[in-house]
Order: C-alpha cells, then sequence, then structure tokens
C-alpha cells in the first residue's frame, strides 16, 4: 500500500507516479511507501487552503481549539507509541522519541490554552475621547517546511498557534519522516478539522519550493538546514507582501569557567553533545573550557564519550542512536577527518563502530559514534566554525576571563544556543548579556527548551521565531485601531482638524 497526500478533507492520489520509502535508521527496515507530491499536488492544497480560510476565520479562536484539544488528548493517550514511531523513523533514543511527542502535546496545549486569553493590546490613546488598541487578524495560508528531527514536535511548534489563530495550513513532512507525517494528518482527520484548513503533501525539496515560492501563500514557517532556510529567506523577500520564519542550525558552544561545578559542567557538555546523536540544532559543537579546569574536564568527559551506549534505540539503556541516513553518516565521517587535519589531538574516535558494538540485527543500520577532539583556537577552522550536526565536538582550553570565553563563543557565523557553567553571578551575568544566540543557558545543557519560550536564533541561525509562543508574530496581522467617542475631530501629535 502507498499513503496518499491530505488534501481539502480527503486522502488523495497525487499527479505523480513516484513513491518514497521511509527506512527506520537504526536497522534499514522499510516503515512505508508514501506518494511523492508534486508541485500540482501543492497548488492543489494551497488552493483549499486559500477557500477554507473564510469559514475557519468565522469561528472563534476558542472553537477553533476544540479540534486542536482533541489530539492533545490522543497525542497523550498514544504516547508509548507515537514515541516508538518517533524512535522507528528517525532513529532517536526511546527516552528522545517520546519526549518529542511530550513536546508536542506541550505546544497543542500552550496554543489552544491561550485561545481564552486577549489578543491584542488596549493602547493608551493622547487623546481623551479616544479609544485605541492594537488587533491581531490571522494572515491567512500559512505554509510549513519541517524537519526529521523532531518529526512530531516541531510540526506543532508551526502549526497549532497558526490554526488558533484563524489561519488554514499546507504543511510538507521531512521526506526521511513521513509516516510521523501520516499519523498527524490522521489526527487532524479524525479530529474533523474542516476540509482545506489544515493540508499534508509529502514530499521532497520540489514540493517545499513550491509552498514558498507561491503566491497564495502568506507566511512560511521554516525549520532545517542553514543552505535551505537562507534561500527560502531570499525567495520570500522577493515578494514584499509574504513573510517568512525561518530557524537553522547552529555551531553552539559552552563555556566552562574555572568556577564551574565539575559535575554539572561534564553533564551538561555530554548531554548537549550526544543526545539525538548530535542531530539536534540547538546540540553543541564546542566546548570552551578555561585552563585550571581543562585537564580533569577532558578527562572526564572523554571517559564517557568512548563508553556511552550507541545502540538499538528502542532499547531503554540506550544512550545514542544512529545518524538519520547514510548520506549524513558520511558528512559526519568528512568532518571528522576535516578535524583529524585540523586537531591538536584527536581524544575519542568512534567514527567506525566495531563488529561487536553494532546490535544484533542491526548491521544496515546508520551508525557513527563520538568523535572528540581538542583544537588549538583559530577562528579559521572550518572544523569549529561549520555546523556537522552529528556527535563530533571539539574541545577548546582558554585562558584569561569570562570576556576571552565569550568572544570565542561568539566567533561563529551562527547564533542559536549555548550555555555557561559558573558558580560565579557576575561571570553568568556576563554571559547571559554578551552570549549572541537566542537561547542561552546557565549551568544547565543548552538543549530542552520549553514551548513557552521564544526559540529562535541570530546571525546564520535564523530569523525570526517558526516556533513555541514568538510563532504568533509570523501568523498574525497587527491592525492600529483608532475609535473617536466625540463630536469634533481631534487628532495626535496636537495637529488640528479645523478646515
Ligand atoms: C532542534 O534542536 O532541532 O530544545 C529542536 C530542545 C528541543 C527542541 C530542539 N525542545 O532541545
Amino acid at each position: 500500500m502507498t499513503y496518499q497526500h491530505y488534501i481539502n478533507g480527503e486522502w488523495v492520489d497525487g499527479d505523480g507516479t513516484e513513491t518514497f520509502d521511509s527506512r527506520n535508521p537504526a536497522n534499514g527496515e522499510t516503515l512505508g511507501t508514501f506518494q511523492r507530491g508534486t508541485t500540482t499536488d501543492v497548488e492543489a492544497a494551497i488552493a483549499a487552503a486559500d477557500d477554507a480560510e473564510d469559514e475557519w476565520q468565522s469561528l472563534s479562536r476558542i472553537d477553533r481549539a476544540e479540534y486542536l484539544w482533541d489530539i492533545y488528548h490522543e497525542l497523550k493517550d498514544r504516547h508509548q507509541e507515537l514515541g516508538e514511531v518517533v524512535t522507528k523513523e528517525c532513529g532517536k533514543e526511546i527516552s528522545e522519541g517520546k519526549a518529542d511527542v511530550t513536546e508536542a502535546w506541550q505546544m497543542v496545549e500552550w496554543a489552544a490554552g491561550d485561545a481564552r486569553h486577549p489578543k491584542g493590546d488596549v493602547v493608551p490613546s493622547e487623546i481623551p475621547e479616544k479609544d485605541a488598541y492594537m488587533r491581531r487578524q490571522p494572515r491567512g495560508v500559512v505554509g510549513c517546511i519541517t524537519p526529521w528531527n523532531f518529526p512530531v514536535a516541531i510540526p506543532f511548534w508551526h502549526m497549532a498557534v497558526a490554526l488558533v489563530e484563524g489561519n488554514t495550513v499546507v504543511w510538507k513532512p521531512a521526506e526521511q519522516t513521513p509516516w510521523c507525517g501520516q499519523i498527524i494528518a490522521e489526527m487532524f482527520a479524525d479530529a474533523g478539522i474542516p476540509d482545506g484548513v489544515f493540508n499534508m503533501v509529502q514530499g521532497f525539496g520540489d514540493a517545499g519550493a513550491r509552498i514558498v515560492d507561491h503566491d497564495d501563500i502568506d507566511t512560511v514557517l521554516f525549520t532545517g538546514s542553514a543552505e535551505v532556510g537562507e534561500e527560502v529567506a531570499r525567495t520570500v523577500a522577493d515578494d514584499p507582501g509574504k513573510l517568512a520564519a525561518c530557524e537553522m542550525g547552529g555551531k553552539n558552544g559552552i563555556v566552562v569557567t574555572e568556577k564551574a561545578d565539575l559535575d554539572i559542567a561534564v553533564h551538561a557538555a555530554v548531554m548537549s553533545s550526544f543526545k539525538t546523536t548530535g542531530q539536534r540544532c540547538v546540540s553543541s559543537e564546542r566546548l570552551i573550557v578555561h585552563e585550571d579546569l581543562y585537564d580533569e574536564f577532558k578527562q572526564r568527559f572523554v571517559e564517557i564519550a568512548e563508553s556511552v551506549a550507541v545502540d538499538d534505540p528502542l532499547d531503554e539503556e540506550t544512550f545514542m542512536g544512529p545518524a538519520i541516513e547514510p548520506a549524513h553518516v558520511e558528512k559526519i565521517q568528512t568532518y571528522n577527518d576535516i578535524a583529524r587535519e585540523e586537531a591538536e589531538n584527536v581524544l575519542v574516535d568512534r567514527t567506525e563502530l566495531g563488529d561487536d558494538e553494532i546490535p544484533d540485527g542491526h548491521e544496515d543500520g546508520n551508525w557513527v559514534g563520538p568523535f572528540v577532539y581538542e583544537v588549538d583556537y583559530d577562528p579559521d577552522l572550518r572544523s569549529i566554525t561549520e555546523e556537522v550536526f552529528g556527535p563530533h565536538v571539539a574541545l577548546i582550553e582558554y585562558s584569561g576571563d569570562i570576556e576571552r570565553a565569550v568572544e570565542i563563543h561568539n566567533d561563529t557565523p551562527y547564533g542559536l544556543a549555548g550555555a555557561v557553567i559558573s558558580e560565579d553571578y557576575r561571570q553568568i551575568n556576563y554571559y547571559r548579556d554578551n552570549a549572541e544566540v537566542g537561547l542561552a543557558y546557565g549551568n544547565l545543557p543548552c538543549i530542552g527548551a520549553e514551548v513557552q519560550l521564544p526559540f529562535g536564533g541570530m546571525k546564520k541561525s535564523g530569523n525570526g521565531y517558526p516556533s513555541a509562543r514568538e510563532v504568533i508574530e509570523a501568523v498574525t496581522e497587527r491592525t492600529a485601531w483608532t475609535l473617536n467617542n466625540s463630536k469634533d475631530i481631534e487628532m495626535a501629535q496636537g495637529l488640528s482638524a479645523d478646515i
């Protein structure tokens, strides 16, 4: 059987004949065969979303949110089962697969719960008998392009608030995780969301590109690679009426100062570098450690990196699962090779796992283990400036004060996430005020954001926030509404209306 697209309230065959498979990254098993959407399928979905706008916007925010509450319960009731689906399709260890589903329902809860909150501002007017307001209106049709690494949570980051606010959506799931896409579309269908309000087209970059450049798309929400995100932002910039919020990668750093609690430092660094096999846009690939505790930190970090279990992700004991696909393993290996050239020392090299490390029956998985190296700091090194998106991490020793550490921390083209580990409030405050990242943590890993905070980056990490609470800015228009309650016309800035 071949899975279809969901357009205008129906499961439909697409225009094309090509199909693609979803594969389990841990063993190569085929999980399902999906129709590959064409630009014509995307156009049909956009037309349906455009037609559905008026009826959807005639409902109150609270009634729109009711559909999402159904999905919230479904996500919770099926937590274990859906966590396993995530793990099978994107290879994340099961605790992370389940956390992906948890994050999805938290986002839905945030958006649907927010439906009863006022969504504008009452603003004071300069003139006593005038009322002034900022009102929010939906932008229209929102196009959503989501990545494979959070295949359940990130679609809800994009869509939950957009729908409650009264937009209709056209969504393309990542081509690596179409099964998660299928299940989410089934949830919307089962919730009885009105025809055309939610549409899903499975497919690749050509389908995504049509979402981005189509005239009837009002906002594009994109989470994914820096290369594609830049292309999205460039295309949308050609159309002044359109808006894009993009969140891309990072080359995230953790600063460990001479005042750090070493247990917290090691724990935070291990979690940030190796959880989800380093395949988070917020994973850390640079550990910037003060010379006073460098040797001890290094010894403890290396010991763990040597021994963490890279194993079957469905096994609760597994620390790290496989990489998403063979091409991604090759990319990680290429960067490991670059680092071998550039590093002072390679400290851990589990690039190729031994036969005894690969779990039985998983020989066709995309296995790659931790790679840890130390460099003499040089901002021109590719290994410490380009994003790898894998368990590849550099140790950088610094001497001097927090100012120097933060200078190194900020010295990349990206600005997504980072952390400082220190017991000294002056150092922490300095980091907080000067770190050029959208997500900054103190005495914590730089992964694990909460949905009620903004999630997005500076510099090449993105423009806007296609996620969590801040998505409202991208999916609503703001109008300034001013009402005169007197019989005279009095204007702002002391202007006279005398003719
Ligand atoms: C990502 O890094 O691709 O902050 C998303 C976290 C998760 C989301 C990560 N809540 O780690």
